[in-house]
């Protein structure tokens, strides 16, 4: 709904504020450097969740920090198993629907859901771990003044400890301009470095001398791999496809770059003796060679990759290859710092800290150290040109690994992305951006085998070779057309936040096209006259009806229809941004007010099935059906109150519980329904310290020793959930303005974030202090007219004049959605909100008044 006029931000009057907008290219900001960012222990890993992880986007390794037999676990992010998919592994798929349409009809659940089931097609393949380096080192004595670290101000990873009077240090990096892992061992005794560096696989693998300094490790992936869950009676791993269409070959190669000591290479790996300093030299490959390819007889040739990167690096000092690698991070990390209430000081080591925490203590610099290291993973994991991170980023350390490891796209994979515009990570976007062209490619071919539709579709997950089929098991999770569409969102977003028009035209508004076009065949008329989807379900939910009957099978979903609505939202604004497209556009508007309604059920909440049913399961994990309030921006409180208190009704039914994801999703939630102190609760729960392993979902949620996201077990999207949750109490700008501190808790009393995003080009800094405006800056890197919503008042700074919010926000970037006189959450937030000309390229400063 549209209104004129916005006089319910309290705001009273214009404001012509004094002076000082200097031009400032957003681009040439001075590096933000944020201290406090680096964490360490006093013993060395006992497990993997207590190793810490480091990588270039491709690389990874998980550093144990071992005193006399370090173990370094290594992945390559497209070590996959498989080959390209079979796109029709079921030809009778879509002669069910009819059948399961008509048993839906008939209210027959029990029919409907096992029909489902024979729309069903293959697994995902896994992705495999590429194996260990171990080195083996002699000591006589024990080691004392032990410590390790990771420095995620600058990537680096470093163990040091005393063993006879004799300090030992251990640097490692990966980086990224150089492709290469870099261990630099030190011994402050002339000779004293004698060691071991060999490589291991649980893969088919062969180690092979490559010159008196050189080892490699040759090796190839499972031709298949079942996921971790199934339980036949069959071989889950199977190595060797005759075809060569499946089962990619890897390279790992290992040098002695420097040393002062002496070097022998055999099978066992490089012997190191009578050394002070060694720098070792490591380069991985597979012939991975894009998605439709043979991994095998078309693959890259991995040997020769590995081979260019190792000799590069080799003309290069170790000082230069650190001093690249820190610049470059540094371009992506730098650009965000996050300090609040001064980010307190602590003695204690992370696991202690972690352990205090749980306790209760406060320690603010752990929640702003947790939220940069959300955006350090996504920077070590996910690098323009590769491969989007997984539901273990790139790391991960078994051949069957939990689900796969795969790309689970009913959540797990849009989370790992939620806050990469607004954290301004944009260009670690880009992968996920070409998995989902790739997607399209192989989605076509679903949609018209298993669904007899046009455009293209993905359901619930996905791996290298971007398999979009339902594949087998509950229909609750297997059958979810909808993957797709939602994944579109992200093309939108990335569009929303940088104004590319060439990208939106050329990549996303194809990619989308075609998922919308899907979509239009795949609704159908109710007997309403209301467009539904059937079969429906919603991930991974089950109902209850009024007989008793469980099942997962109906129609119209809450989440279908807010993934739909959202889908041509976004379509409709885009072919209004590009002028093109006027008669789909207006199909779309015209379909879009027939789709079936969002409904209020009779506990006051918002309904997750077109009936109001009870769930089985009323605290399950999934919150599905409030897609529109996040990550969609259907729902709002200052756009769709009724709604968004319908939805706060179903966050208190559903409950503060929840697996690792859950409580990151759960954070974003609260923050979108203005929430802080709630948000924040949850972002307590999240940073419990727990050692569960193995999979629980009662016990659920925590983080390891290691700061990574437990699940349990580790699962990477809880980190980036927890990280864009705190982007979303800091800034919000999808629901017709850029709300400012929208969702702060009481007990983060001051604070500043620097180069946070909002959608249309703006990239602010926000100090705050008491629940009010210090210090706002406001960078534009396109132009336009500003609305913002801030707590209390703004004065001064730069020559502009400050009005107060009216009418429609004139930023196309903004346009569409208008807050609707009820809408008062911001009202209770004492917040006012002003417009603000501005001009691409120039900065403006506000203080609070
Ligand atoms: C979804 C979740 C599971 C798990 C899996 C990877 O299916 O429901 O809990 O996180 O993804």
């Amino acid at each position: 709904m549209r209104l004129n006029n916005l006089s319910f931000f309290n705001a009273k009057s214009t404001f012509i504020l004094a002076f000082s907008a200097f031009t400032l290219l957003v681009a040439c900001r001075t590096a933000l450097a944020q201290s406090d960012l680096k964490f360490w222990y006093k013993q060395p890993a006992r497990n993997w969740n207590e190793a810490l992880p480091i990588g270039n986007g491709r690389i990874g390794a998980m550093v144990f920090g071992r005193v006399d037999e370090e173990l370094i676990q290594l992945n390559e992010e497209t070590l996959w198993s498989g080959g390209p998919v079979n796109t029709n592994p079921n030809p009778n798929a879509k002669n069910y629907l009819p059948l399961i349409r008509t048993a839906i009809a008939n209210e027959d659940y029990k029919l409907a859901e096992e029909l489902t089931q024979k729309m069903q097609g293959i697994f995902t393949e896994s992705y495999e771990p590429l194996g260990d380096l171990i080195i083996k080192q002699q000591f006589e004595g024990q080691p004392t003044a032990y410590k390790r670290d990771l420095d995620i101000s600058n990537a680096l990873s470093s163990t040091t400890f005393t063993v006879a009077g004799v300090e030992y240090s251990r640097e490692i990096f990966i980086s990224a301009p150089d492709q290469v892992m870099m261990v630099k061992l030190k011994a402050s005794k002339k000779g004293a470095l004698n060691f071991t560096a060999a490589t291991q696989s649980p893969l088919y693998y062969n180690n092979v001398v490559i010159a008196q300094n050189q080892v490699a490790m040759k090796g190839q992936a499972p031709a298949h791999t079942d996921p971790s869950y199934m339980q036949t009676m069959e071989q889950p791993v199977i190595y060797n496809d005759p075809s060569k269409c499946k089962g990619m070959r890897f390279e790992l190669r290992m040098k002695v770059k420097e040393s002062d000591g002496k070097t022998v290479a055999d099978a066992q790996g490089l012997h190191v003796s009578g050394a002070t300093e060694v720098v070792l030299v490591l380069s991985a490959a597979t012939s991975f060679n894009g998605f439709d390819k043979c991994p095998d007889k078309e693959g890259k040739d991995e040997s020769q990759i590995a081979e260019k990167y190792l000799t590069a690096a080799q003309a290069k000092t170790y000082d230069a290859l650190k001093g690249d690698h820190i610049a470059d991070y540094h371009k992506f990390f730098n650009r965000v710092s996050l300090v609040i209430n001064g980010n307190p000081k602590t003695e204690l080591p992370m696991d202690e800290r972690l352990k205090a925490y749980a306790e209760g203590a406060k320690d603010a610099g752990l929640e702003s150290l947790y939220f940069q290291f959300g955006r350090y993973l996504l920077i070590s994991s996910s690098r323009p040109g590769g491969i989007p991170a997984n539901l273990q980023g790139i790391w991960n350390r078994e051949v069957r690994p939990p689900w796969s490891s795969n790309f689970t796209t009913n959540i797990n994979t849009q989370m790992n992305y939620w806050m990469v515009e607004t954290a301004n990570l944009p260009e670690l976007h880009t992968p996920l951006i070409a998995l989902i062209g790739n997607m399209a490619t192989t989605g076509k071919e679903t949609a018209k085998n298993f669904y007899g539709a046009k455009g293209w579709t993905l359901n619930h997950n996905s791996d290298i070779w971007a398999t979009t089929n339902p594949v087998s098991g509950s229909p609750s999770w297997a059958n979810w057309p909808v993957g797709g569409a939602w994944l579109c969102q992200h093309l939108w977003e990335h569009y929303q936040f940088s104004g590319d028009k060439e990208y939106l035209s050329k990549t996303a508004y194809p990619l989308m096209k075609s998922a919308a076009e899907f979509c239009v065949d795949w609704l159908i008329e109710d007997k309403n006259g209301k467009l539904i989807t059937a079969p429906s379900t919603t991930p991974e939910n089950i109902f209850l009806t009024e007989k008793g009957f469980k099942g997962s099978v109906s129609v119209a979903t809450t989440m279908d229809m807010a993934i739909i609505w959202d889908l041509f939202t976004n379509m409709i604004e885009a072919s209004e941004r590009l002028g093109t497209d006027t008669e789909f556009r207006q199909m779309l508007i015209e379909k879009r007010a027939k789709l079936f309604p969002m409904q209020i059920g009779k506990k006051g909440n918002l309904q997750e099935w077109y009936k109001d049913w009870e769930d089985v399961e009323p605290e399950h994990r999934h919150i599905s059906h409030l897609f529109g309030l996040f990550p969609g921006r259907q729902i709002s409180p200052l756009t769709t109150p009724k709604f968004a208190e319908a939805s706060r009704k179903t966050m208190e039914l559903r409950g503060d519980g929840g697996t690792g994801w859950s409580k990151g999703w759960k954070i974003n939630v609260w923050a979108r329904l203005l929430d802080g102190n709630h948000a924040y609760k949850l972002i307590r729960e999240q940073l419990k310290l727990t050692g569960v392993e193995g999979t629980n979902y009662a016990n659920g949620g925590g983080t390891y020793p290691n700061l990574l996201d437990a699940h349990p077990p580790f699962q990477i999207d809880g980190n980036f959930g927890g990280t864009s949750g705190i982007t979303e109490m800091l800034l919000q700008s999808h629901d017709g303005l850029i709300n400012i501190l929208p969702a702060i808790p009481d007990n983060w009393t001051s604070g500043e974030v620097k180069g946070m995003k909002a959608r249309g080009g703006f990239e602010l800094d926000i100090a705050w202090a008491n629940g009010k405006i210090t210090q706002l800056v406001v960078r534009s890197k396109l132009g336009g007219s500003c609305r913002i919503g801030v707590p209390g008042n703004l004065k001064a700074a730069s020559k502009v004049t400050l009005k107060a919010a009216k009418g429609e926000n004139s930023n196309a970037f903004y346009k569409n959605i208008q807050p609707v006189p009820g809408g008062t959450a911001i009202v209770k937030a004492g917040k006012v909100a002003f417009d603000f000309p501005t001009e691409a390229g120039k900065e403006y400063v506000f203080k609070g008044k």
